[in-house]
């Protein structure tokens, strides 16, 4: 498989990197600076450089293995162009500054746009690359010291449905399971993730039990990836269908009398919500979710609607298939572990979507046990541990939200600030924030950790919002970008194990790393970053930490959000020690399943216990299928897709400057059906021309190469910034997650005659 490199470890050639080591290799440990399966590796360090990666065989994650970009993760932190300077923009252009006057820079401008137009007219926009100190100083400050709820991150584009289809089902963020689930599950349903390349450690670990025991694979996407070569089986949908497949798996599983009628009785309740509830393509779109109490005669009555036969053509899956995918999930004799991410996320529907599919396993009782999961994959390094769990989210605290009054109390108390600092009401989530920018109800934003020039949708709106004359825009980034190309002021940041830091994955794993390397130039980190501003706006008291404790100090601090058997946190010492803790952190133990008293310490039942709820009893929900905000017309024929490579991260501002990674896929390109490609007459290599309601790209086909999207769609990567598609994609959302969808619009397509 080509998912998972099994290289022992890369030590760098003597041409990649100047003064290599003469032999003294001081090895350290650190969770991968990729993604969000958070694998530990091992980083070898001599000489003041990091010159090697292997895999940590202590950690549970990957024990000892790593992928590509985990192998070559290091490479990314040594290429020429690093950031080492702060810029200004003068009269228009970007010069070098120090990082004093930057700092000052920043501060003055921030004190100035508040006193003239408020508190809400300054802003920071985050990230899940961000450590969970940068997340938890950004939240105190912006929330506790400046008193405003302008914070947001990037895991709103990426985990906001995930989150809002726990809260909704279980009344807790985060998967119940965990990695251990994949040495239990006999069978394994993908819904829509291509985890082959975004989750290859993990896809080796499924590979691996398949060697081992009689275990099913099944691939269920809208294109046909590397992922679908290694499944047993791959069932193709239409975009956005997902929803009616899910409920026909219901319908199955419910009259075939494969519902386990205990576990429901006991340990659930049906709720139905608000439906046509719309897309958010408007500007101050709202909506609010009304939950009803329903039954199951009530369910079953809605299910009539989704016999796999009534669903066929909706959905482009045979009645067979569907009926297949049940009896999987309806055998009592199997564990069932189900896999997502964007596919289910990115969705208008995305709140609904997740809810369906932990009904699937809620119906059947497959779940809160070894090997019954459904298991919500992160994209993010730290999207679970610092956005999910410090909050850096407008409606978000570190503990709870901010429309309780409670949980403003817990965080004023620990803040020491007074409670009425912290607004009762959330601003804007991501979308939002960028038009509110763009209507100017924002003036300030500081960027940091997030590339958004190249990863926010409807991108010419967005981009053209910042650069309008009273904007100012501060970035925070390790290399140049599209996004520094807007900015006001560029700080270089000190990248990963430059500095100190805690990042918390997929399955609740918190991972501490120590500071391994010294920044180059005057670049400082996120964290620091923004300490030095506080204190320029007069906050030194609720940041008195030194840059050698800080870090240490704001875990203790954090972690009085943080206490009791729900949701404690390991202490500074432990995590400096193991390769990652998994929390709820009891009584000096780890929880790995959630929910079940025979695992979960805060069960107050025997047995099931969803104590997120009222009555310990998690919410099966009643949603129907809806079309996405744009489908494919006349005008606009084809699908478009979008996603992801194996070889680069997101925007490739740190992959495609490791040369062999950059040299693996140099360069963006559209997937095509072969059919459609005939029809259009383009080969592999033509350029084709695609172009949506709100903008248009010439690129490179694809034909028969690493993907192929079924025929109606193409498919088109984002990490390369030479071709923006996100200038064609859809700001539409989920209106409950507020979380966009970039895996459906209505493009047209033709070959470029130039
Ligand atoms: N190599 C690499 N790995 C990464 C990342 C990276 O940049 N590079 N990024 C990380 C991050 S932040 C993330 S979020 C993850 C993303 O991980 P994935 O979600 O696995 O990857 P994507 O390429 O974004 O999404 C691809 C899939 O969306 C599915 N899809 C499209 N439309 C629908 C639909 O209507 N319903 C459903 N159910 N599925 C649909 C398609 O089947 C498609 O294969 O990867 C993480 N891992
Ligand atoms: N079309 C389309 N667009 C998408 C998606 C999609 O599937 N399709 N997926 C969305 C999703 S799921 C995600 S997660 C986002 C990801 O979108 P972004 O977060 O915008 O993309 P990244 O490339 O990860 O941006 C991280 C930036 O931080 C910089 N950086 C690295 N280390 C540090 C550091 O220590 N400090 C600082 N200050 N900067 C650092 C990097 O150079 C880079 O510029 O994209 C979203 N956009
Ligand atoms: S699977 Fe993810 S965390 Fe593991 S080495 Fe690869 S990129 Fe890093
Ligand atoms: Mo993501």
């Amino acid at each position: 498989m080509a998912a998972a490199s099994m290289f022992p470890g890369i030590v760098f050639p003597k041409d990649q990197i100047v003064g290599q080591t003469n032999g003294a290799i001081n090895w350290k440990k650190t969770p991968c600076r990729f993604c969000g399966v958070g694998c530990g590796l091992l980083v070898g360090v001599s000489d003041g450089k990091a010159v090697a990666v292997k895999g940590d065989p202590a950690s549970p994650v990957n024990k000892g293995l790593c992928c590509v970009k985990g192998y070559h993760s290091v490479m990314a932190l040594y290429a020429s162009d690093r950031l080492t300077k702060p810029y200004i923009r003068r009269n228009g252009k970007l010069q070098e500054a120090t990082m004093k006057e930057a700092l000052d820079l920043i501060a003055e401008k921030m004190k100035t746009i508040i006193q003239e137009h408020g508190k809400d007219a300054v802003s920071i926009y985050g990230s899940g690359q961000w450590t969970i100190p940068d997340g938890y100083v950004a939240s105190k400050l912006f929330k506790g010291a400046i008193g405003t709820n302008n914070v947001e991150a990037n895991a709103r584009v990426c985990m906001a449905s995930a989150v809002t289809g726990f809260i909704t089902s279980f009344g807790m963020d985060e998967p119940m399971g965990c990695y251990e689930d994949f040495d239990h599950a006999d069978v394994f349903v993908l819904w829509g993730n291509n985890m082959a390349e975004m989750h290859p450690v993990l896809f080796s670990r499924m590979l691996d039990q398949r060697l081992k025991r009689d275990v099913k694979i099944i691939d269920l996407a809208t294109r046909t990836t590397r992922t679908s070569a290694a499944a047993d089986r791959t069932i193709l949908f239409k975009p956005q269908t997902d929803l009616a497949i899910a409920n026909a798996i219901c319908y199955e599983i419910i009259h075939n009398g494969w519902m386990n009628d205990d576990f429901v009785r006991n340990h659930c309740v049906v709720k139905s919500g608000k439906t046509n509830i719309g897309y958010g393509t408007e500007d101050h779109f709202k909506f609010k979710d009304e939950p009803k109490a329903s039954s199951l005669a009530e369910l079953k009555h809605f299910l009539e609607d989704y016999k796999p036969e009534k669903v066929e053509e909706l959905t482009g899956v045979s009645a067979k298939d569907i009926k297949y995918l049940a009896s999987l999930y309806g055998n009592p004799n199997k564990k069932v572990m189900s896999l997502w991410c964007m596919g289910m996320n990115q969705h208008t529907r995305g709140t609904w979507i997740n809810n369906l599919v932990y009904n699937i396993h809620l119906l059947t009782g497959k779940i809160s046990t070894p090997g019954n999961s459904p298991f919500s994959l992160t994209g993010q390094p730290s999207a679970c541990g610092t956005v999910r769990e410090v909050g850096t989210l407008t409606h978000k605290l570190p503990h709870g939200v901010v429309m309780n009054e409670k949980h403003r109390k817990i965080a004023a108390d620990i803040w020491k600030v007074p409670v009425e600092r912290i607004p009762s009401k959330p601003t804007y989530h991501t979308v939002e924030m960028f038009r509110a920018l763009d209507r100017g109800e924002i003036k300030f934003m500081w960027i940091q950790v997030t590339n958004p020039m190249v990863t926010i949708p409807n991108l010419n709106r967005y981009r053209d919002a910042t650069k309008k004359d009273d904007r100012f825009i501060v970035v925070s980034d390790v290399y140049p970008t599209p996004t520094t190309d807007i900015a006001d002021v560029i700080l270089p940041a000190a990248m990963w194990i430059e500095r100190e830091g805690m990042y918390g994955n997929s399955e609740r794993r918190t991972q501490h790393f120590e500071q391994m390397l010294q920044p180059p130039g005057e670049a400082m980190s996120d964290t620091w970053q923004l300490i030095e501003v506080a204190r320029r706006l007069g906050y030194e008291k609720l940041f008195p930490w030194t840059e050698e404790n800080h870090v240490e100090k704001i875990w203790e601090e954090y972690s009085r959000f943080h206490e009791g058997a729900k949701h404690g946190i390991a202490p500074y010492e432990v995590l400096k020690e193991r390769s990652g803790v998994q929390w709820p952190y009891v009584n000096g133990k780890e929880t790995k399943w959630r929910y079940h008293s025979k695992y979960d310490p805060a069960c107050e039942k025997e047995g099931y216990d969803f104590y997120g709820k009222p009555e310990g009893k998690a919410w099966i929900w009643i949603r129907p299928y809806e079309a996405p905000a744009e489908s494919p017309d006349r005008d606009y024929p084809f699908w478009l897709n979008t996603g992801r490579v194996l070889e680069h991260w997101h925007t490739g501002s740190m992959t495609r400057r490791v040369p062999v990674l950059h040299q693996a896929v140099p360069s963006a390109y559209v997937e095509l059906h072969p059919a459609d490609a005939k029809a259009l007459n383009v080969v592999n290599g033509d350029l084709v021309k695609l172009a949506s309601r709100r903008g248009e790209i010439v690129l490179r086909a694809s034909v028969d190469e690493r993907g192929q999207p079924t025929r109606g769609q193409v498919f088109v990567p984002f990490f390369d910034e030479g071709y923006l598609i996100n200038e064609l994609t859809l700001d539409a959302f989920c209106p409950i997650s507020k979380e966009p969808d970039y895996k459906k619009c209505a493009v047209k397509v033709e070959k470029y005659l130039g």
